[in-house]
């Protein structure tokens, strides 16, 4: 990659240049420590830029019909005149340059639109999940004027977690007869949803759609609601034929208008920032782990008592970092 100068890449996110904003997130992917140290810069700089817009993260079972979800949801808001930027977190990226996942995502439609940008992201990061630089690509996005950020999971579990940790509002994606009307609930990936979409409801399964809905709204009675005041709202339609997309877009907008009265809004915000503060705190103490020779040597002999059970993995890793800290 041609390195361009830290000013440039800013005024062409600032602009809303899609070419910079594209090349401002390969630097911000890069692991190249010279890479870093601008990429840092950077944000630094583009930050009072950022926050303004609404963060979605979106989830469901392969085949759901996430990609379709957002690209017709995406038209639908640049009708209403918003920007929409789409991550998509490609679990294959990291192993074959995306090209499983690439087609799919391309949300062609979408891609053509002048207020529209998609980017896959890469998920080489934390527990194999989102990628952990996933949410400096959405304060890009935020600095380069999109309104709305879309962010698409791949539906396993952790990263569910990661995404709904760095969103204002969390959507699930569900299909009738997929046998995963519960399958959200005991995975514990309801706690962290705001408003459901049962896909996929055309002529043939209205009435099971139906059922699926008083059957998930028993389910979510006993469930609390992460926001005091919402009662998280089972909508159907069908992304394909447009159907039932106004209703999504209604219902985030509610949500978000009753996090901004509760004052829940920026506080979320805050408490996510405060999680990102801990998860880096972790990376980075590990990296400065790796880098010394001596530390490295102390890591990989305590690491060896614990998985040879010669001792218990939680006292090797508090002697190990006993020892980092020379104490
Ligand atoms: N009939 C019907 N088909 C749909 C609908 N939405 C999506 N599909 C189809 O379902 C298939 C999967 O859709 P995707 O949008 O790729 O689903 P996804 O959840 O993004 O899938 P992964 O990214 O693989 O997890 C495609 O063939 C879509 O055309 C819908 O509302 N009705
Ligand atoms: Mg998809």
């Amino acid at each position: 990659m041609k390195t361009l100068a830290t000013e440039e890449l800013i005024d062409g996110i600032l602009s809303g240049n899609k070419r910079l904003l594209a090349k401002a997130i390969t630097l911000v992917e890069s692991k190249k420590p010279e890479h870093k140290v601008q990429a840092e810069e950077l944000l630094k700089k583009i930050l009072p830029h950022t926050g303004k817009s609404i963060r979605i993260g979106i989830t469901g079972v392969p085949g759901a019909g996430k990609s379709t979800f957002i690209e017709r949801f995406g038209q639908l808001a640049l009708h209403k005149g918003k920007k929409v930027a789409v991550l998509a977190i490609d679990p294959s990226s990291s192993v074959n340059k995306g090209s499983v996942l690439g087609d799919k995502t391309r949300m062609e439609d979408l891609a053509r639109e002048q207020d529209a940008f998609i980017r896959p992201s890469p998920s080489s990061g934390f527990l194999g999940g989102i990628a952990n630089t996933t949410f400096e690509t959405m304060l890009i996005c935020e600095a380069a004027g999109y309104d709305f950020i879309l962010i698409e999971t791949v539906g396993v579990g952790q990263s569910e977690v990661l995404v709904s940790d760095i969103t204002d509002v969390f959507l699930m994606l569900k299909i009738v007869g997929g046998g995963d009307e519960l399958q959200g609930i005991k995975r514990g990936i309801m706690e962290m949803v705001d408003v459901i979409f049962i896909n996929k409801v055309e002529e043939d399964n209205v009435l099971k759609a139906k059922n699926t809905k008083v059957e998930l709204m028993r389910a979510l009675h006993f469930l609390p609601s992460r926001e005091a005041g919402w009662k998280i709202p089972v909508l159907l339609g069908s992304a394909l034929h447009n159907k039932g997309l106004e209703d999504v877009y209604a219902k985030i907008d509610d949500f978000i208008q009753l996090k901004v009265n509760n004052n829940t809004f920026q506080q979320t915000r805050q408490l996510q920032a405060g999680k990102r503060f801990d998860y880096w705190v972790q990376e980075y103490i590990l990296q400065k782990t790796r880098e010394e020779r001596s530390t490295e040597q102390y890591f990989q002999q305590h690491k060896e008592n614990a998985t040879e059970l010669q001792g218990n993995p939680s006292s090797e890793a508090k002697m190990f970092v006993e020892k980092l800290l020379g104490k």
